[in-house]
């Protein structure tokens, strides 16, 4: 007998099986890491969704990260409902375009010029084929537990204490897709200079979130994004920040502005579509004039700045001024040094590293002491993680649904939303438990 709390979503999730594979559009929706039937959703507002079943929970993953603003923002949504009664798509340019364009030169360091696709797999697909056509190189070395999307040459698997050579991370990927991906631990600085050490001048680009937030919040150590940029430089290889995630909500200018480090090119999705299928790539004019039509190197898509995702991201990000970002802030503060209190309040040893608004938690032995790369975060207890996030769930907190995803908070959220979770919090730890899961 179905649980009358999720009877709706689980008689959906069995038809959504029958149909969609595994009953979702993208992996981490399932619930696989965490168990039990993923809630339909009905509808969102501010800092709340509301199930099938009518229940309501305080929102921590907002979208995976584009809902900044929370969910239908009244000016988010006239600004798209003008844009749909103007029609949906006209595969021709638009003003609006050149005005997101524009936005996004004038927050982000270094970019010029700006070319807007559909998701952010499109993005870092896009910015790998124009640093290898820009280079006239073909190798592409990434982190291990850093996440660019799913086209073919990103989805090699980590390695593991060295750098090593990309092996396809999914049947599918053949092993020429991912012949010229090297992978390197993150914040290690041997391994990169070992890879530059055996292609001096073979690197097209090196590609990184420049604060990873797809293993968990894993911040770069002191000095490792300047050291990223030094290396690259001196052998000419180009230097890509993957800022889908970071863009636009750890600071208006992203992880470039708040580290002083200008990439050759950086992503961006999420935040800059106002919740709507937009992303972006961007770079110097001398870069970015190469792609097609202007220079040779070919990148195009039917809805690509699309008018309505177009109308939403520009009404979403004229409204992050500096007081939206000292507002994301200060709701991460009240969240994070609540969570802390409650886990030290029940002996949960966990970690809860940060940058601005952005934070996950890691549970394991090493408490406060977070990992430092890929291999640590695997090592953290997510059981345990799974336990918390239920217990919160049935609470009415949605974190997200796994362990290495991070939580976000929008400018929704009040105080009495923050610290209903915080007295959720206190409530799971308790049960949690500090022994083993
Ligand atoms: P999309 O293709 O999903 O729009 O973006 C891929 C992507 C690229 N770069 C970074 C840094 C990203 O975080 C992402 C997508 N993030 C995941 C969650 N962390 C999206 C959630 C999902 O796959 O359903």
């Amino acid at each position: 007998m179905a649980d009358p709390a999720t009877g709706t979503s689980d008689r959906l999730f069995d038809r959504a099986r029958a149909v969609i594979p595994g009953g979702v559009n993208s992996p981490v929706r399932a619930f696989r890491s965490v168990g039990g039937t993923p809630r339909f959703i009905a509808a969102g507002s501010g800092a709340h969704l509301t199930d099938v079943d009518g229940r309501r929970y305080v929102d921590y993953v907002c979208s995976w990260g584009p809902l900044i603003l929370g969910h239908a923002h009244p000016q988010v949504v006239a600004a798209a409902k003008a844009a749909v009664d103007r029609g949906s798509s006209y595969g021709a340019p638009t003003q609006a375009e050149v005005e997101l364009a524009e936005g996004i030169a004038d927050r982000y360091p270094g970019a010029e010029m700006v070319r807007c696709v559909s998701s952010g797999t499109e993005a870092g697909m896009s910015a790998i084929r124009l640093a290898r056509g820009a280079t006239g190189r073909t190798k592409i070395v990434k982190f291990a537990g850093h996440y660019h999307g799913h086209s073919d040459a990103l989805l090699v698997e980590a390695g593991s204490g060295v750098a090593t050579f990309g092996l396809p991370d999914s049947p599918g990927v053949t092993a020429r897709a991912t012949a010229d991906t090297v992978v390197a631990p993150w914040n290690d600085r041997a391994a990169v200079e070992t890879v530059f050490a055996e292609w001096p001048d073979d690197v097209a680009l090196v590609a990184c979130e420049p604060v990873p937030a797809n293993m968990g919040v894993i911040p770069p150590e002191p000095g490792y994004l300047e050291f990223l940029r030094e290396i690259t430089s001196r052998h000419g290889a180009m230097l890509l920040f993957d800022e889908v995630l970071t863009g636009f909500r750890v600071a208006r200018g992203g992880v470039a502005e708040l580290s002083g480090v200008t990439p050759d090119l950086a992503a961006f999705g999420k935040v800059v579509g106002g919740g709507y299928p937009l992303a972006a790539f961007a770079g110097p004019a001398a870069i970015m004039r190469q792609l097609a039509p202007e220079g040779p190197i070919y990148q195009a898509g039917t809805l690509s700045g699309n008018p309505v995702a177009v109308a939403a991201g520009l009404a979403q990000l004229r409204l992050l001024d500096d007081e939206a970002y000292k507002g994301l802030d200060a709701r991460a503060d009240r969240l994070i040094a609540g969570l802390t209190e409650a886990f030290a309040a029940h002996g949960v040893p966990a970690a809860i590293p940060r940058v601005r608004s952005l934070f996950s938690v890691f549970f394991s032995e090493r408490g406060q002491d977070a990992p430092r790369d890929f291999d640590e975060a695997r090592a953290c207890d997510h059981q345990r993680y799974a336990r918390f996030f239920n217990g919160m769930l049935a609470r009415g907190h949605y974190l997200p649904p796994s362990g290495y995803e991070a939580m976000f908070v929008s400018l929704a959220h009040t105080d009495d939303d923050l610290d209903a979770t915080i007295a959720a919090a206190h409530e799971v730890a308790a049960e949690v438990g500090t022994g083993p899961v």
